[in-house]
């Protein structure tokens, strides 16, 4: 055995060994970057499960996005390279009878990047050819372009934080049995985001989802059904949007005492310019001693409508 792993074996034990029961093992709320639904509503995996009466929770979240696509389709020009970064407040309120109110604050920072160049290193490492596509284009730069008819639609504003909309939710469970659990969700989502500067839509927009959760032994699986009207596009003109639907499932299981591990996958419909968006995350939860929890993940996209990878950090305050 090399020192190396000598010393991750030991200190994977320690973990192993020092702590209590790990009791938090739930989806990933992993971001949907993908340019095609850039200021629509497009809710993040979640759980069933409500906080208790009284009790609050406050995540700050990071979602960072390598963007690589370019589309030319009906009427559509869609042209984009770039790396987004959204930076979130998150916080929900319990209360009584299941019921669990929420809010999202995000923010937007959109630029050129700089990991271009590391990124088709390592899908060449990994066997994957990037050519026609990034490898034949300039790295890092930043390009936005999005044309429908022959009419070119505002480009928000690089290098500047950007506030995104703000969404709210009201999550109650409808059963809630040992080893099961089901939930309704209702989100609502503001046009707090500007439509010229900013990647807002202009439109107030609407999700509902049914969330499911079933524990076997130490397993936890999820699942999300979703249906969202996201309204439609302000540009001046508004452009309306098809509703759409999706659904998410995750598996999770924890391998130490305070971490476990999540693989989970979304399979959705798409409002504009594409059909179909899919996508395969995975990451893990760390909790600490001190009870705050550190969630980690990595999405990537399996077909076109897509950014290259979305990299996820959470921690709880
Ligand atoms: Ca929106
Ligand atoms: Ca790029």
């Amino acid at each position: 055995m090399s020192k190396f792993f000598f010393v991750v074996y030991h200190i994977i034990v320690l973990l192993a060994l020092s702590s209590p029961k790990l009791s938090y093992s739930e989806p990933i709320p992993i971001r949907n970057h993908s340019p095609m639904f850039f200021g629509i509503l497009f809710p993040t995996f979640d759980s069933p499960r409500t906080l208790l009466e009284e009790d609050t929770k406050v995540d700050f979240t990071m979602n960072y996005s390598g963007i690589f696509n370019f589309r030319y389709k009906d009427d559509w020009i869609a042209e984009f390279d770039m790396d987004l970064t959204e930076i979130a407040v998150e916080m929900r309120k319990g209360y009584s009878n299941g019921l669990e109110l929420g809010i999202n604050i995000p923010v937007l920072y959109l630029g050129a990047g700089f990991l271009d160049q590391v990124i088709l290193d390592f899908h060449k490492t990994i066997g994957v050819d990037d050519s026609p596509g990034p490898e034949d284009e300039p790295r890092n730069r930043y390009r936005y372009r999005l044309a429908y008819k022959g009419k070119e639609w505002n480009s928000p504003t690089p290098n500047k934080f950007l506030l995104g909309d703000i969404a709210l939710w009201a999550k109650k469970e409808l059963l809630s049995a040992e080893k099961s659990i089901i939930s309704i969700k209702m989100i609502l989502e503001a046009p707090t985001a500007s439509t010229t500067s900013g990647l807002g839509n202009g439109s107030p927009e609407f999700a509902v989802l049914l969330l499911a959760e079933r524990r076997f032994e130490k397993l936890t699986f999820d699942l999300n059904f979703g249906a969202v009207a996201p309204g439609y596009i302000d540009r001046g003109e508004k452009y309306a949007l098809n509703n759409y639907y999706f659904i998410r499932g995750s598996f999770s299981y924890p391998i130490f005492r305070r971490f476990s591990i999540t693989i989970q996958g979304t399979s959705s419909e798409v409002p504009i310019i594409e059909k179909k968006w899919n996508e395969i995350t995975v990451g893990g939860r760390y909790k600490m001693a001190s009870g705050r929890i550190i969630t980690v993940g990595f999405l990537e996209d399996v077909d076109t409508a897509a950014p290259d990878f979305t990299f996820y950090l959470s921690t709880t305050l």
